[in-house]
């Protein structure tokens, strides 16, 4: 085997690390990714970009070697103006799935979206880049399936509207969803540095 330098993927969310190494492994890149987590400080900011660059220089002086983190959100923009956005953790734990129907339940009209920043310190140059991808669509009227996590089982994308993201492989996951769509970029950089 070759001797591949490693890149750490900073995360305790396991699904997250499943779905990304999936990716990672479709692709013919000289790095080994490896999960880390060390717990890094999540700042309460007014958008994802501000949250993902903390995140990352907060775990900086553990490493000495090139990572990434990635931060993610749920937004339902229409009926709750983009509630729960950053507060997408903490609302998960205290409201959860059911909570976010029962705010809605009297719309029959949403939108929604997922979003995804990975920020990555690239060694090398000491810089840090930074990865986006978005994925638009609706919240289901009911919890539907058991794959993926989070937000998945009531988020239904426009590009496969007759399903949840919690009624996709991990595969059909990626290759629509925000974090495929913000990994992809990534792994197009890492790929023009090779
Ligand atoms: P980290 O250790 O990587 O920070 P986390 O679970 O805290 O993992 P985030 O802060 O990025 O992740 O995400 C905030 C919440 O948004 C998360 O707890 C999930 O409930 C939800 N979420 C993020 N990505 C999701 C996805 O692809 N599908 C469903 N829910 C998602």
């Amino acid at each position: 085997m070759k001797n591949q330098p490693k890149l750490y993927f900073i995360t305790g969310n396991r699904h997250k690390f499943a779905e990304v190494s999936e990716l990672f492994a479709q692709e013919d890149l000289n790095y080994e990714l490896r999960q880390k987590d060390l717990n890094p400080t999540e700042i309460q900011a007014d958008t994802l970009e501000e949250v993902a660059r903390f995140k990352l220089s907060s775990v900086k002086s553990k490493l000495d070697v090139s990572y990434f983190i990635e931060d993610a959100g749920f937004f339902v923009d229409i009926p709750l103006k983009g509630f729960p956005g950053v507060y997408s953790s903490y609302v998960f734990k205290t409201l959860g799935n059911e909570g976010i129907l029962s705010l809605i339940k009297n719309f029959d009209d949403t939108k929604a979206h997922f979003s995804s920043v990975i920020a990555l310190y690239y060694k090398p140059s000491e810089q840090i880049y930074l990865f986006k991808g978005r994925v638009d669509g609706k919240v289901s009227s009911k919890i539907k399936g058991n794959r993926g996590f989070g937000y998945d089982p009531i988020f239904i994308s426009d590009i496969q509207p007759d399903k949840t993201f919690a009624e996709l492989s991990k595969l059909e996951k990626n290759h629509i969803s925000h974090r495929g769509i913000a990994l992809r970029k990534l792994i197009e950089f890492l790929k023009k540095l090779n």
